[in-house]
């Protein structure tokens, strides 16, 4: 324990040393060429791979247990010993995940365990220092996604359940415990922020090549507290301008902040009660949501969501000119379950048919509703119909005059009349387990 404090310290003045650029303040934050270039890009991919894994997902109960069973961090610090995810293998997770029709993935660098899944030379709590498979599984990733083609988001976690500095302790140790887990009832806030959590994003920033940016998640657990953000965000920005600042902190955007993501909700949608209504006008938009009904790996979790249901989901996000990022949890050996698998070759199977009205569109120019969606992208607006069953649909009025419309998979026309009241098409009938009719309208 000792050994590992001093040798934190080491690093910690070393790290200082480095800490010298100047940082531009993200108060006035104003995005660089590159970083709106990648925000484009960001919203023209629409679909992503959200991967939660972790030394937790030995215990097959999900990436919270650590918390839920209340057990002490000398208990936890036992399950790095029986992580060693020999069936890890990179290539296969991105083929998977572009087969999948998604075009970046975000896997977990650490969650609130606070164990890097990286080579961490900031504290040796992390899969090389600990685990018997002492590898860096995040590097083999990020290599094997250059090299497909595929854009790689680091989650990173700012609540920390493992670190003594991370204290005063937030809300998951005190008003959903009490759970005292054995650290000591005292530490250094900044040293946690401006050290540990800082030199760890240096280390993602600078030994991953080109990162498609961070998501936050956890600033919840301390919402008043001072989080530093500026620092961060700067430095974030410095070392790699491109990179997509994505806060999961439920709270209207703030300074430094790049996109602004939604926790299993559309944008606005405030059903999971934890997400904020206000719906950015900026920023691209994001939602996230589960295969099944857990992050991390839970062995008896059997709500897997139909793959009908996730291009439903797919659908009314990009109507909402927003991305889905749909997660799966991979079990400790490395694999990714068949149940997993099967769904997501079905819905990239899917997108080969109907990509071309989501990839790259943006939201409207119609509300989104409950008969459908819409999205745009050039001279073109697609009308993707989800849940209607009339032969008539009366649309609000579209400002822009409609020359064509046609189905999208065959190409036959479709009957419409536009007037100054709206716009009615005569739907064909749905064919059969057809989630989304598509209806495309060449429009100037
Ligand atoms: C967070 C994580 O806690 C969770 O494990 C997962 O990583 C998810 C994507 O993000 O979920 C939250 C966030 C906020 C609250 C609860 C769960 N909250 O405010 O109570």
């Amino acid at each position: 324990m000792s050994k590992r404090i001093s040798r934190y310290c080491a690093v910690s003045i070393l790290l200082a040393a480095f800490n010298t650029l100047p940082l531009m303040g993200q108060a006035t934050y104003q995005p660089t060429a590159e970083n709106l270039k990648a925000r484009q890009e960001f919203q023209d991919a629409k679909f992503g791979m959200f991967i939660h894994w972790g030394v937790y997902s030995v215990l097959g109960d999900g990436e919270w247990i650590f918390h839920n069973r209340k057990m002490t961090v000398r208990e936890y610090e036992r399950l790095p010993r029986f992580f060693n995810p020999q069936k890890f293998d990179a290539a296969a997770w991105v083929a998977l995940a572009k087969a999948a029709g998604m075009k970046y993935i975000t896997i977990t660098s650490r969650h609130h365990d606070g164990f890097a899944m990286f080579d961490s030379k900031v504290s040796d709590w992390n899969i090389v220092g600990r685990t018997p498979y002492a590898r860096d599984p995040l590097k083999m990733l990020a290599d094997e996604c250059h090299r497909q083609g595929i854009k790689l988001f680091f989650y990173y976690s700012q609540l920390d359940w493992h670190h003594p500095d991370y204290y005063p302790r937030g809300k998951t140790a005190v008003d959903r415990g009490p759970w005292d887990n054995g650290r000591p009832d005292r530490g250094n806030w900044n040293a946690y922020l401006d050290d540990y959590m800082d030199g760890q994003l240096r280390e993602l920033l600078t030994n991953y090549g080109p990162v498609g940016g961070i998501w936050f998640d956890g600033m919840w657990d301390k919402p008043d507290a001072d989080w530093h953000l500026e620092k961060t965000y700067a430095l974030i920005h410095q070392l790699q301008p491109a990179a997509l600042i994505i806060p999961n902190h439920h709270q209207t955007p703030k300074p430094g902040e790049d996109v602004q993501t939604f926790e299993k909700d559309l944008p606005g949608r405030n059903t999971a009660s934890f997400n904020t209504t206000y719906v950015s006008d900026r920023l691209p938009l994001e939602s996230s949501n589960t295969l099944n009904d857990s992050w991390g790996f839970n062995i008896t979790d059997r709500k897997y969501k139909a793959p009908e249901q996730v291009e439903e989901m797919l659908v009314r996000s990009a109507g909402n000119n927003s991305n889905l990022l749909l997660n799966i949890g991979p079990m400790p050996n490395g694999e990714i379950q068949e149940e997993f698998v099967t769904r997501l070759r079905a819905v990239g199977e899917w997108l080969s048919r109907y990509g071309e009205a989501i990839y790259s569109t943006r939201g409207g120019p119609l509300p989104p509703a409950d008969w459908g969606v819409t999205t745009q992208k050039a001279n073109k607006v697609y009308v993707h119909i989800l849940n209607w069953n009339a032969p008539l649909l009366a649309l609000p009025p579209v400002a822009r005059t409609v020359k064509t419309a046609q189905e999208l998979l065959t190409g036959s026309p479709v009957q419409f009349t536009q007037s100054s009241t709206g716009l009615v098409l005569h739907v064909p009938a749905a064919r059969k387990d057809e989630v989304d009719r598509v209806i495309v309208l060449a429009v100037e």
